[in-house]
């Protein structure tokens, strides 16, 4: 009885999600259905997002370079080396290193994220970031990557591979983060070395084929829950991740590691699939990180209530904090624990 008021209650609120960039199964009990993702639902919802985002991105591509418009078009990502003038980037490090700010940590298996927000306190005591993030180029290749002329979060993150015991950590198994075109940028403040966590990436592979189609349904539908199952348990970790075997029966080349120099920027579209590159031993990767992400079926590229004046810069802030409450109010699990000031640079 409880059961089904509850579900009168929230149908409409699960009916309205449907149209937003909500992704999980589990948690949705009409994104989750079984029956309605062997019909298409899933499907459905990953062609109109990728045909709006097209329309989108036509309408950002004038302001990119010809060669940066093609290389995200065909690969899904672009890597520019040499990002920042070298005296931005020896600032940018300095100022860095001089910064102890209050910061998140996540734990995912034996790897530790660590995020120190880039809100406007923390850009007052590390200037070269706020000439990063008003460079022109770098907002354009997030813009048009992620389809969307809207602010992303930006953070000075911190990864800390084997910094615990536990399994390995999931973000090294090949996976797509979402149903439609989304984008994450790192910057990297140190070197990556091939076999210290490099970000890789499936050339290619952000395209919604009719072979990736099919495979989104199989996912969908595996992923999803039969009719009165319990939508409030969590979703298992990774439901979007895929094997090498399965990438290459999708007709998609092998995946490629991004092992580069310090003062690279990486910008690529996390629809494509992706990973962490394993680390063969404890490793540190510090890097000015970038995430958007918003409802891929509006059709306008602008109009971002986060790009108001300084808003868009507490919206980490913000984010963080509406968690909290969430997780007080016994409605939601915090991940991100509060961990006082510290340096990026800091060991876990
Ligand atoms: O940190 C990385 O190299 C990639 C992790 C990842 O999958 C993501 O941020 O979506
Ligand atoms: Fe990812």
């Amino acid at each position: 009885m409880r059961a089904l008021l509850r579900q009168t209650v929230l149908m409409p609120f699960w009916l309205a999600q449907v149209a937003t960039q909500e992704k999980f199964f589990a948690r949705n009990p009409v994104i989750g259905s079984a029956r309605l993702n062997e019909r298409g639902l899933h499907t459905a919802r990953v062609k109109i997002a990728h045909r709006l985002a097209a329309a989108r991105r036509r309408r950002l591509a004038p302001r990119l370079a010809p060669e940066d418009r093609a290389a995200l078009d065909r690969d899904g990502f672009i890597v520019k080396r040499d990002f920042l003038p070298p005296t931005l980037f020896r600032d940018l490090i300095a100022e860095i290193k001089a910064l102890r700010a209050p910061a998140r940590e996540m734990v995912e298996g034996d790897t530790v994220t660590r995020h120190i927000a880039l809100d406007p306190a923390a850009l007052r005591r590390v200037p070269a970031a706020r000439a990063l993030i008003g460079m022109p180029l770098y907002r354009d290749l997030i813009f048009y990557a992620g389809s969307a002329a809207a602010e992303p979060m930006i953070y000075i993150q911190t990864i800390l591979s084997g910094a615990r015991d536990g399994p390995p950590d999931p973000q090294t198994d090949l996976h797509t983060d979402t149903f439609h075109p989304t984008v994450k940028a790192w910057l990297f403040l140190n070197d990556v070395e091939p076999e210290a966590m490099p970000f890789v990436y499936v050339p290619g592979s952000h395209r919604p084929t009719p072979a990736r189609l099919d495979w989104e349904r199989r996912m969908s539908i595996a992923a999803s829950r039969a009719a009165g199952a319990d939508y409030r348990r969590g979703e298992p970790r990774l439901v979007r991740a895929i094997s090498p075997a399965e990438v290459e029966a999708l007709g998609l080349p092998a995946p490629r590691a991004l092992a580069v120099p310090a003062n690279t920027l990486v910008v690529a579209d996390t629809y494509g699939f992706h990973a962490r590159g394993p680390s063969t031993r404890p490793t540190q990767r510090v890097e000015i990180w970038a995430f958007g992400r918003r409802n891929p079926f509006l059709p306008w590229c602008g109009f971002d209530p986060w790009s108001v004046a300084a808003l868009g810069l507490r919206k980490p802030v913000l984010h963080w904090k509406s968690l909290d409450v969430l997780e007080a109010m016994g409605l939601g699990r915090q991940r991100w624990r509060a961990r006082g000031d510290v340096s990026a640079f800091d060991p876990a």
